[in-house]
């Protein structure tokens, strides 16, 4: 028994972070259900490191240092389950199982305490970076025991991305808070996605730019607040020609945007959670709309109605989306951190966003300079009520405020779809006002199921008799 670390699941992302694993110095064993992958692995990257051949599960897990550690990189479910059942029956009170699939959370706190009953320590890792961040340093969010991570957390600190010295890598807390953390940082990402997109299509639909200027302006945004991996692969992709026919590649990629799951997974839990994460909603109802090819096609000479023209004064208009921007990503973000704080209190997790924000400024795909000015938020106040109340991003949405009304009032004018500019601005609007029209819902709710109120002027809880006299009675 030799190996330092063994990884199980050998398609790109564990093959990946095996070998990224094994470039740091560390002896990897291999195993894969199926041998000819990791023959595959062996014969071309088999000289970058020191990895273990191994067959069959027995064989995987005796060619393990004690305490055994064993990273699963299979795909999500079934076969996750499947693939924890084997090893622990092979393993020994204290060794580590690690799932660093895209498991749900809720999995992950079955299979710890699950696994915590056989004296196996059981962590839930989420990992973010795609194949390239698996292989160069990505970011990784593992939950569970803190015991199991002291001897673990040093290895998987080696391999991820590192910013200003820092690994993307830290204890999250117990059972599935890895999970869920990764769970709502794809969540965001879904936003930052929309987001970029509603930009795009108001730079091209209102002002009429082309795909390369559109392109050249963000090139000119990932610089500043907006400096960021999506920004920048923004530019990229709307710089590619399509070598078939010589237009641009987004002009003949089909316009329907596909899902694995992560981002309703976090929409269904904020639910449960009563946490309005409207932008990352938004997000994925506007991936299932676009879906919606059938539907689509037959409603596309519904009357457009529109009463705007397209803005005067080009750059205002570019530097007002720039702005519009901005702000709704301040808001996801600050909704997104809001989810988090509230599973940590429902699970008691203990959870630190400033934490969250420092290991995602690397190795991720919503890896953004703004995640600084995140952390710095957190640094300066843990107990902030909501990240749209920081001064920093305070004093950055007032600035842009008017833009952004300006950008959500074309956009509605020329019949352009805004979902998630449009809803970050009510949010931001909900949230300032003083009074919301929710107390006549609290009103209805009386009137047809006597559900009660209280009221602004004295303590208790309240009924009017609606079907009697309309009396007030104290309930
Ligand atoms: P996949 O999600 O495509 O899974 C393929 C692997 O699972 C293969 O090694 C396959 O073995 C194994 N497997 C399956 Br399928 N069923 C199995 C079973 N019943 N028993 C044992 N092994 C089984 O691979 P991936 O795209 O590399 O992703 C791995 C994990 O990382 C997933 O959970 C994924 O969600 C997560 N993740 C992926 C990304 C990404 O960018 N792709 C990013 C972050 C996280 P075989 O070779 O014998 O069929």
């Amino acid at each position: 028994a030799r190996a330092q670390i063994g990884v199980t699941g050998l398609a790109v992302m564990g093959s990946n972070i095996a070998r990224n694993l094994a470039r740091h110095g560390h002896t990897v064993a291999l195993h894969n259900r199926t041998t000819a992958k990791t023959d595959a692995l062996l014969e071309k990257h088999g000289d970058e490191g020191d990895f273990v051949r191994t067959e069959s599960m027995e064989e995987f897990v005796a060619a393990l240092e004690k305490p055994r550690r064993v990273l699963i990189m299979v795909k999500a479910g079934d076969a996750t389950d499947a693939v924890i059942s084997e090893l622990a029956d092979l393993m020994e009170d204290g060794d580590v199982i690690i799932d660093g699939g895209n498991s749900l959370y809720t999995d992950t706190i079955r299979r710890e305490k699950e696994m915590s009953e056989r004296n196996l320590n059981f962590v839930g890792a989420g990992i973010s970076g795609g194949e390239v961040g698996a292989l160069e340093g990505p970011s990784i969010m593992p939950g569970g025991p803190a015991e199991a991570y002291e001897s673990l957390g040093p290895l998987l600190e080696s391999i991820s991305a590192h910013v200003d010295g820092e690994p993307c890598c830290t204890h999250i807390g117990p059972d599935g808070s890895g999970h869920f953390v990764k769970m709502v940082h794809n969540g965001i990402e879904y936003a930052d996605m929309q987001l970029i997109g509603e930009a795009y299509d108001l730079l091209r639909r209102a002002l009429g730019l082309d795909v390369e200027q559109i392109a050249d302006v963000f090139r000119d945004w990932n610089s500043g607040d907006l400096e960021s991996y999506l920004v920048e692969i923004t530019a990229e992709v709307l710089s590619q020609k399509d070598a078939e026919t010589g237009k641009p590649l987004v002009d003949v990629i089909v316009d329907a945007a596909g899902q694995k799951g992560t981002g309703r997974w976090t929409v269904k839990s904020a639910l449960d959670l009563g946490v309005p994460v409207t932008g990352i909603g938004e997000a994925v109802f506007a991936r299932a709309l676009s879906s919606e090819l059938d539907q689509r096609s037959a409603a596309t000479d519904l009357k457009p109605g529109v009463i705007g023209e397209q803005p005067a004064d080009t750059d205002a208009f570019v530097s007002d989306v720039r702005a519009a921007l901005y702000a709704s990503k301040v808001i996801a973000y600050a909704q997104g951190f809001d989810q988090i704080r509230a599973g940590s209190e429902e699970y008691g997790w203990d959870l630190h966003p400033g934490a969250m924000a420092t290991i995602w400024r690397g190795g991720c795909i919503i890896r953004a300079q703004f995640l600084n000015r995140i952390r710095d938020a957190y640094d300066e106040n843990p107990d902030l009520k909501s990240l749209l109340l920081a001064p920093y991003f305070r004093d950055a949405v007032e600035e842009g405020v008017e833009s952004w009304r300006r950008v959500v009032t074309t956009a509605a004018g020329l019949g352009i779809p805004v979902p998630a500019f449009a809803s970050s601005l009510s949010y931001y609007d909900g949230l300032r006002s003083e009074r919301l029209p929710a107390a006549l819902t609290q009103g209805l709710r009386d009137y047809f199921g006597a559900h009660t109120y209280q009221r602004v002027d004295k303590e208790g809880t309240f009924h009017t008799l609606w079907s009697e006299d309309r009396s007030e009675v104290e309930a």
